[in-house]
């Protein structure tokens, strides 16, 4: 994933988003058109695997436990329910499948090897199955990638600077480490962040920043507009201007060349005119289906009007890199070992013939 070597500075970053709108996106689409099919847009749908309840007090996060969203919490689906989701999003276009926890962190439980199965199943869908689980060892990250995982999700949201006046339970150092574990796994990354938070523009740029210091930045970069939720911290904050979404995107795409940027929460509040201009301005992906994770998304149908009026086709999966492998997962094929083998013994156990004396 390559940088753009001309806008690799503060000072020329904050230049480029501050150029006149039409100038920016200009130079932003032909760019993209360099490196990219500016008609396909990848579809892709959210699954909140596992809702509210979390520990973090991510200032934005409908999800955390401290904060008095009305949110229902409800413990991991089954893997059944999460197949029965994906045919749909699948049978609607979609060609990624991002399942999201409200964890901080991954533990090495029944519930990760559940995560594991969920992972396998998708895979075997042909979707490209992205996860976003919060914080991840290397090893966890290996697991998942032998159980065919494509891409993993773990924003670092704002700058460095701004991040401490949204989240305290957690540092930017863990966010990148977990990255980096990902990335050592070989599974693609993806990681982005939030504008309308009430960062200055120099947060926004300072995000790309932060992308550009690693030896490879992200192989996708969500951008996000802040959904305010009542009951948090970042309640009161007015919606962000669509133009500053588009400027946003179009930095981002300039930046990264290679990258695919995504356009993701927020599109409820934006017109398609606005939308339209993401798209020439280089996004080249949105999420799909009436739900983000825990808020609401345009629906399927209003987005194939939308494709339709402005030519837009939806990409395939694969696009961008190999369908991953669904290796037999070790602890749940030992599992499965130690289920029949227990089951065996109980047969045996129950026909065994009674020892019967004869005085
Ligand atoms: N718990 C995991 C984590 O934090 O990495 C995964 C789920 S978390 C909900 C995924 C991402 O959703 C966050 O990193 C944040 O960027 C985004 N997000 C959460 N709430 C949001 C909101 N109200 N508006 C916009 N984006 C939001
Ligand atoms: C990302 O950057 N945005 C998505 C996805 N990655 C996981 C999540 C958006 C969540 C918006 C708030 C909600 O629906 O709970
Ligand atoms: Fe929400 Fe993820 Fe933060 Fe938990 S870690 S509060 S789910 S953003």
């Amino acid at each position: 994933m390559k940088v753009n070597p001309n806008y690799n500075t503060k000072e020329t970053l904050l230049a480029l988003y501050n150029k006149p709108l039409l100038e920016l996106v200009f130079e932003a689409a032909t760019i993209h058109r360099q490196y990219h099919n500016p008609r396909e847009v990848q579809m892709s749908s959210l699954i909140s695997i596992k809702t509210g309840g979390c520990s973090e007090d991510c200032g934005y996060c409908p999800q955390a436990a401290r904060y008095n969203t009305g949110l229902e919490a409800h413990k991991l689906m089954t893997v059944d329910s999460v197949v029965e989701q994906a045919k749909n999003a699948k049978a609607n276009g979609s060609s990624r499948l991002c399942m999201g926890a409200a964890w901080r962190e991954v533990r090495d439980n029944k519930d990760f090897d559940t995560v594991v199965e969920m992972v396998q199943a998708v895979n075997n869908m042909d979707m490209e199955v992205c996860c976003t689980l919060g914080m991840l060892t290397e090893e966890q990250a290996q697991r998942l990638k032998n159980a065919g995982l494509f891409a993993y999700n773990h924003n670092l949201d704002s700058s460095k600077e701004f991040y401490k006046d949204i989240i305290s339970t957690r540092e930017y150092e863990d966010r990148l480490n977990t990255i980096e574990n990902a990335r050592k796994a070989g599974i693609t990354v993806c990681s982005g962040g939030i504008i309308g938070m009430g960062e200055a523009v120099e947060d926004r740029v300072g995000l790309l920043l932060s992308y550009m210091e690693m030896e490879t930045p992200p192989d996708s970069i969500p951008i996000n507009a802040l959904v305010a939720i009542e009951g948090t911290p970042l309640e009161q904050q007015k919606p962000i201007e669509q133009w500053e979404l588009i400027r946003m995107v179009a930095t981002t795409r300039i930046a990264f060349p290679e990258s695919v940027v995504r356009l993701s929460a927020g599109r409820t509040k934006m017109s398609m005119e606005a939308q339209a201009l993401c798209f020439f301005a280089g996004a080249g992906s949105i999420f799909a289906g009436d739900k983000l994770l825990t808020t609401p998304n345009p629906e399927f149908n209003e987005d194939k009007e939308m494709f339709d009026i402005l030519g837009l086709v939806s990409k395939e999966a694969f696009a961008d890199g190999e369908k991953p492998v669904s290796h037999p997962d070790p602890i749940i094929e030992a599992k499965k070992a130690k289920a029949v083998a227990r089951e065996k013994e109980l047969e045996e156990a129950s026909f065994q013939p009674r020892k019967v004396t004869i005085e």
